[in-house]
């Protein structure tokens, strides 16, 4: 925990449910609720809300709260023998006591630690010891970073292996006026076609239908233009190849007990994830997967961002 507390507040949220908020001085702040290690908020200098919160999340343990950036661990989605998702999402974190240096020299002062470790409970579905670590960092210039090792700890000499994604919810003004840069002519998954293997088109994506794709071994940065708002997500991630773009559209979202029926327009998953090929950690092994997410405003008068220069600018 950062020195000087202003920037970092444990506290108590929906339901009474445990919370840390992260600030920073320009007034950008993000939240931490330590069920799922979730970040549930994320705004702008402007107190904008970036991060899109169904308007009917349930804050009820061990559900997963329907929006933010849901911690995906050890399965992403149906791919294995765990529940969706698996289980780091639906389990109580704690703010991690004594976190190991961390590998980077950026001085951040709004961030938390925590950590997920095993259980007996888990062991019986899923039969390994492991330490899986997040930092949630507010950069000075409002930037998210959320950076997680995972660590085997088994002593029985045994490896294993797992998926892992940040399950991200974005928000969109619109989302039929929304373009995704990034992904064109990549391969993906289909997950409404039973995973099949698909190759993209040459264009951005734009989205008039439901979506479920994971994208395969897509370049570092992603950009996500939200014409309306002139405003422009880029996400950087490292350690984690692959990306999921989701939409439920009208129909799926009627059936989703946590989602408004009209949710579906004002949010997009762009999902920084590691699930075509899983991670093999031996013991005493650490895997490292990390995602930042910044805003650039529209440069261009006609809203229009060139993607060119957000997709390959440092
Ligand atoms: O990321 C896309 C996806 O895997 C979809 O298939 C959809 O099910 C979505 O996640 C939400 O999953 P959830 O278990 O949170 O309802």
């Amino acid at each position: 925990m950062a020195s000087e507390n202003v920037h970092v507040e444990l506290c108590k949220g929906v339901n009474g449910l445990d919370k840390v908020i992260l600030r920073e001085i320009r007034g950008c702040s993000a939240e931490v609720y330590l069920n799922g290690g979730q970040v549930t908020s994320w705004k702008n200098e402007f107190r904008e809300q970036l991060l899109f919160l169904s308007s009917k999340a349930t804050f009820k343990p061990p559900n997963a709260i329907r929006g933010g950036i849901q911690i995906c661990f050890p399965q992403f989605g149906t791919i294995g023998s765990l529940e969706q998702h698996g289980f780091a999402r639906n389990r109580l974190w704690i703010v991690d006591p004594d976190p190991p240096p961390f590998p980077s020299n950026i001085s951040h002062r709004a961030y938390i630690d925590l950590i997920l470790r095993h259980s007996e409970e888990d062991a019986k579905i899923w039969p390994h010891r492991y330490e899986c670590r997040i930092r949630v960092a507010l950069g000075p210039g409002g930037d998210l970073m959320l950076t997680s090792r995972i660590r085997n700890t088994n002593t029985d000499g045994k490896s294993f292996s797992f998926t892992f994604a940040y399950h991200t919810y974005f928000s969109v003004t619109d989302i039929s006026e929304v373009r995704v840069e990034g992904l064109e002519t990549l391969d993906y998954l289909d997950n409404l076609k039973n995973k099949e293997r698909f190759t993209e088109q040459g264009d951005a994506l734009t989205f008039e239908s439901e979506v479920d794709k994971v994208y395969l071994g897509t370049p570092t940065k992603i950009a996500i233009l939200d014409h309306e708002r002139k405003r422009t997500f880029v996400l950087r991630k490292d350690g984690l190849p692959d990306a999921v773009v989701w939409n439920p559209w009208d129909k799926k979202a009627k059936t989703m007990v946590d989602f408004g029926d009209d949710d579906y327009k004002h949010m997009l998953c762009v999902t920084a994830a590691c699930v075509e090929k899983p991670v093999t950690l031996k013991p005493g092994e650490e895997w490292k997967g990390r995602l930042e997410i910044s805003v650039v405003p529209s440069s261009y008068c006609s809203g229009q961002l060139d993607p060119r220069r957000a997709l390959f600018s440092g």
